[in-house]
């Protein structure tokens, strides 16, 4: 179906640039790294803002644009969102799991969830009738909470026992997560997606890019601002 990009193509345009900037900038940092681990954190980063970059560039080219038909209008749906987040969010929670010293099967719950979270997201925002929008959006946030459930618990209890220094990093950033990734669901439902009418395109466009470079620059930057903190994680035995 026919869809083209509108006014809300700064938003997206912006996004592009600054993704890339943002692999840029992790590319430069990371070149010197020697260390294992530290390589670790840094590919995962790196891929995080590569994936963004080109899911913001389709959709700012028009490219992961398409129309859904909710009753008798037309919503503008961007799917290129859906694959971004499915591929960069477990990818951010790998970052976490590593740095909490997780093991796997704390890791594939946690990715489990969250690719449940967006798989079921992507159904909401293509389902055809108001209700069953709702319906799947109410299922995907529950996923979300699930999973924001096991960062609080198994993770934190993980990273508890890290080093102080680690343990405050993973802190931090844990803390960023569950207040940005929280706002994720309330965007789509205030915006288009929710059929409500309350945000419009234009500022709900400009709502999730603001959202995708504080998780995913502004996390890698605190996450990789300190060489001697990741230096000291440990892996489970
Ligand atoms: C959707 C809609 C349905 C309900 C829920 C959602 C959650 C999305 C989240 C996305 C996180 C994206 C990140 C991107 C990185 O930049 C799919 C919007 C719960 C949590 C962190």
């Amino acid at each position: 179906m026919a869809a083209t990009v509108g006014p809300e193509s700064i938003w997206l345009w912006i996004g592009t640039i600054g993704m890339t900037l943002g692999t840029l900038y992790f590319v430069g940092r990371g070149r010197g790294v020697r260390d294992q681990k530290m390589q670790e954190f840094y590919i995962i980063t790196i891929f995080i803002t590569t994936i963004a970059a080109a899911m913001y560039f389709a959709m700012a080219t028009g490219f992961g644009i398409t129309e859904v038909m909710v009753g008798d209008e037309a919503l503008t749906i961007y799917w290129a969102r859906y694959a971004d987040w499915l591929f960069t969010t477990p990818l951010l929670l790998l970052d976490l799991s590593l740095l909490a010293g997780a093991n796997r099967n704390t890791i594939a719950t946690l990715i489990g969830l969250d690719i449940f979270m967006i798989g079921t997201g992507a159904i909401a925002a293509f389902a055809s009738s108001p209700g069953t929008r709702i319906a799947w959006w109410a299922i995907s946030t529950g996923a979300l909470l699930t999973l924001l459930y096991v960062l609080v618990g198994t993770l934190s209890e993980n990273a508890r026992s890290q080093s102080p220094e680690v343990a405050s990093l993973f802190g931090r950033l844990r803390n960023l997560v569950i207040v940005l990734w929280f706002l994720y669901p309330v965007v789509w439902i205030l915006g288009t997606e929710g059929t409500f009418g309350i945000l419009p395109l234009y500022w709900e466009t400009a709502a999730f890019m603001a959202l995708d470079l504080s998780a995913k620059i502004g996390f890698g930057v605190v996450l990789l601002q300190s060489r001697s903190v990741l230096e000291r994680v440990t892996t489970p035995t």
